[in-house]
């Protein structure tokens, strides 16, 4: 990613980002948005079996992208993560590939479900199905990086190596046990780790207030001895600068956070379900008045920075890439059937 190493380098709160940084974030969350649209589509269309969708979490996820060295510092998502890996650098080609498991699949040769995102030239880990697993690996991983500075093998202060890890999961999955045993490691050892839950109220059909006893999933920090945020995660200048002090945190060694960022998914949790049966068409048409991406507009279009042009602009250019996307996987390939085997065992040489 170009702009990495500027972003982390400027240090900067949100009110000193130009106007072409602001633009960048906004084009971030729409095309993550126009391709999870066309998802739906393509899977109304049976051409596609599944899909999980970002829509609504964008702020989130493309406020986080752009507070943290891109390609550079680990990130380990959520499957609901489409705009954040797409800020980092994950294509509509990509992604789409990966919805039909065609030839040249990008994060596992097509084997894995789509959304299970992986990319080593990313820095992206890849995640199991069970939830929260990622939070215990990105603490290990953040440990790694901690001992590695402790011992003098790699210098705190040099940006061309990775500083910190960013996980994300919702706040169902913090009911696992994973999530408790990965927390308390990152304060136990004042790790470089920045855990984000996403918060939209719901794991699938059950509400949050049947998982927690609490109101605010970052009020645990305390119990970690991790620093805790809870905030709108649906205003993306906010999260940024939430991010940007995690991320400074992190880089100077003060340990880990722990940011809650209230949002809402404004689809079904997947394809797969049907959420008319718990929760009402009005609280969904109530949230979609919160969109992060019209908010987002509103705000740059207030400022003088996005005009109508502009914004028609992006609609084209995201409706071309996403149309040569579509196109271009359609006529790829599905892998090879004895491909099935590769990378599964290791060659064993008989001779
Ligand atoms: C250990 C485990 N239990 C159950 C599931 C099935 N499952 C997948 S996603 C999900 C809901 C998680 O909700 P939340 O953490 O709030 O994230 P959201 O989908 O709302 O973003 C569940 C129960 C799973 N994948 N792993
Ligand atoms: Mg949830």
């Amino acid at each position: 990613m170009t702009e990495s190493s500027t972003i982390s380098a400027l240090q900067t709160p949100s009110d000193s980002l130009s106007s072409q940084q602001l633009l960048e974030m906004y084009w971030a969350m729409l095309i993550a948005r126009r391709l999870d649209e066309r998802c739906w589509v393509m899977h109304r269309q049976g051409k596609i079996a599944f899909h999980i969708s970002g829509m609504g979490h964008e702020a989130t996820q493309v406020g986080t992208a752009f507070a943290i060295n891109r390609g550079v510092d680990y990130v380990h998502p959520y499957y609901r993560d489409l705009a954040l890996v797409m800020a980092l650098g994950v294509t509509p080609r990509d992604f789409i590939t990966s919805l039909f498991g065609k030839v040249g699949e990008y994060s596992s040769g097509g084997r894995q479900m789509p959304s299970h995102w992986s990319s080593r030239q990313h820095n992206i880990l890849s995640s199991s199905s069970p939830v929260a697993t990622q939070v215990p690996q990105a603490a290990g991983l953040a440990f790694a990086i901690n001992y590695k500075w402790e011992q003098g093998l790699v210098d705190r202060h040099d940006a061309s190596q990775p500083r910190c890890v960013v996980t994300c999961l919702g706040e169902g999955s913090t009911s696992q046990g994973e999530w408790h045993e990965g927390m308390n490691w990152a304060g136990v050892h004042k790790l470089p780790f920045i855990c984000i839950v996403q918060n939209n109220n719901y794991a699938i059909s059950v509400p949050m207030d049947q998982q927690m006893a609490i109101k605010s999933v970052a009020e645990r920090a305390i119990g970690y001895g991790v620093h805790g945020d809870t905030i709108d995660g649906n205003d993306i200048l906010l999260v940024y600068d939430t991010l940007r002090a995690a991320v400074e945190r992190a880089y100077r060694g003060e340990g880990a956070t722990l940011i809650e960022a209230k949002t809402y998914r404004l689809t079904p949790h997947s394809s797969d379900d049907d959420d008319r049966t718990y929760r009402s068409r009005a609280e969904v048409e109530e949230a979609k008045h919160k969109d992060p991406i019209l908010r987002f507009e509103h705000l740059l279009t207030e400022r003088g920075i996005l005009t109508d042009a502009l914004r028609t602009a992006y609609e084209q250019r995201a409706r071309a890439e996403i149309d040569d996307a579509q196109r271009y996987v359609e006529q790829l390939p599905y892998p090879d059937e004895a491909a099935l085997y590769e990378h599964v065992y290791a060659e064993v040489d008989h001779a």
